[in-house]
């Protein structure tokens, strides 16, 4: 991946009235302009679910829908934060003295995950805070990644409000480590993603080192985003962390298996397979031979890796999953190396672009869900009823999209068929339930590749 530098461009046409708008706030609030807009996207996840923290690739596009900030350098060091949708309340603090506590994941924390971030890279004497309003159109907690949108906008204030160079490449590594400060493990497809999309294209991403490459979309084909509105905070719950640890878990019991290697070293199902310098199948094998289908007790894990209650808490567990007593590990590995499976097929059918391609691709994401459903245990009944209800109305594949227990499912369809599809969605998910029917036009839409985040001049 290039040492790229974002640069500082002009706000296009068909932004202005927004802009201007937040402009005005800015204004209004501080009493002075804004020096520049900073833009991160949100993300549609077309394939690789809950594979990034194995360290397997993933396969997501950007999206429109993003989290802007009008944005003033402080430099007497105050940091001042405000939201124009008023369910979030207004923050300050001093630059110098971040404090990210894990209880409750307040919006504001995320935006400090990111200034901590940056700010951890560069040791000057003298930093300067910045004035912040953000305006985010992004679904919250429905899986399109308004979480990282908005750790890697508020990366991008700091980075500027100081002229402090950071390429893009790096800032994608600062901004995945520093979102773990909520509480959440998760890997570094969203950050990468919101950092360095470019429209038109889906990204295939890979990590450890970090490499992305634009994907070409078949031509005929079309996404379309509807989200289930059962919102799940990844943060506010260990339901993200305990897939994250179940994996750690059944890495390290699998790595116990094998003669050469040491588990203690082993973090990640990406690191059995590599180590062991097995495919994917074969690994697949490894894993129907050595873990049963059962659940796991901790003791049984203790026994397994030989080790006591408090060293697995060491070795193995977050803050927030040291109570869980029981682990699905068959389970959860079966998923990640067929998933990682299923990426690369995805890839290699959009590089190929044989003449049944949409069929190819249907299957793979109808695949995937099943999988995350089944085997990985993080949709929702709401989400596969909306999967249910996208493949009957002319989806040619349907999934569940972002870590899941509810929010979006993305679909693939024929260009041709999408009036089809949204009007039945429409209609057959949310006009029947009156909850659901109001929120429809910011729910379910048609989502073209987009481009990444970007500074724009006021
Ligand atoms: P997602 O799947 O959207 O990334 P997360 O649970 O990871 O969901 O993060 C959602 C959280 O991000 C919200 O609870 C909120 O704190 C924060 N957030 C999202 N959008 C905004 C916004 N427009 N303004 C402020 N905070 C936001
Ligand atoms: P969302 O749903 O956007 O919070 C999370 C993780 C990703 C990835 C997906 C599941 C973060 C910031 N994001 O995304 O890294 O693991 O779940 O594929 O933790
Ligand atoms: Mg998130």
């Amino acid at each position: 991946m290039s040492e790229e530098n974002f640069s500082l461009l002009p706000v296009p046409d068909n932004k202005k009235d927004r802009f201007a708008l937040l402009k005005e706030k800015f204004v209004h609030k501080f009493g002075e302009d804004p020096a520049f807009f900073a833009r991160a996207p949100g993300r549609v996840n077309l394939i690789g679910e809950h594979i990034d923290y194995c360290g397997y690739s993933v396969l997501p596009m950007a999206i429109e829908q993003d989290i802007l900030m009008a944005v003033s350098p402080d430099d007497s060091g105050k940091l001042t934060f405000v939201n124009v949708d008023s369910q979030y309340e207004e923050f300050s603090g001093d630059v110098m003295q971040i404090l990210i506590t894990k209880d409750a994941p307040l919006w504001y924390k995320y935006m400090l995950c990111g200034v901590l971030g940056v700010k951890e890279n560069f040791c000057s004497l003298v930093v300067n805070g910045f004035k912040a309003v953000v305006s985010g159109t992004i679904p919250p907690s429905a899986g399109l990644s308004s979480s990282s949108a908005l750790v890697c906008c508020a990366a991008m204030a700091m980075l500027r409000s100081n002229s402090w160079p950071m390429s893009k490449e790096k800032l994608c590594e600062v901004c995945a480590k520093s979102e773990h400060y909520i509480g959440t493990e998760g890997g570094g497809m969203d950050q990468a993603i919101s950092l360095t999309a470019s429209a038109g294209k889906a990204k295939h991403i890979e990590f450890n080192p970090l490499r992305t490459t634009d994907v070409q979309l078949p031509q005929d084909v079309e996404f379309v985003v509807s989200n289930s509105l059962a919102e799940m905070n990844k943060a506010a719950t260990p339901y993200f962390n305990i897939r994250v640890v179940e994996c750690r878990i059944a890495a390290q019991i699998l790595a116990k298996s094998q003669p050469n290697l040491k588990w203690r070293e082993v973090k990640r199902l990406g690191d059995v397979q590599s180590q062991l310098g097995l495919s994917l199948d074969a690994i697949l094998e490894v894993v129907s031979s050595t873990l049963h289908k059962e659940p796991y007790s901790k003791a049984e894990v203790c026994k397994i890796l030989e080790i006591s209650p408090e060293e697995l808490a060491e070795t193995s567990l977050s803050a927030n999953t040291r109570d869980v007593e029981s682990f699905m590990l068959y389970q959860r590995a079966q998923h990640v190396y067929s998933e990682a499976k299923r990426v690369q097929a995805f890839k290699a059918v959009c590089e190929a672009q044989p003449a049944n391609a949409l069929a190819q691709l249907g299957q793979l994401m109808d695949e995937s869900h099943a999988s995350c459903r089944d085997l990985y245990e993080c949709s929702h009944p709401d989400l596969d009823m909306l999967v249910e209800i996208c493949k009957k109305n002319g989806a040619q594949g349907s999934r569940m999209t972002g870590a899941g227990w509810g929010g979006c499912a993305v679909s693939i369809v024929k260009s041709d068929s999408v009036g089809k599809l949204l009007a039945g969605v429409r209609d057959q998910y949310y006009a029947v339930s009156p909850s659901k029917a109001g929120k429809v036009d910011a729910a379910l839409f048609a989502s073209a590749p987009a481009g990444g985040a970007a500074y724009y001049e006021v």
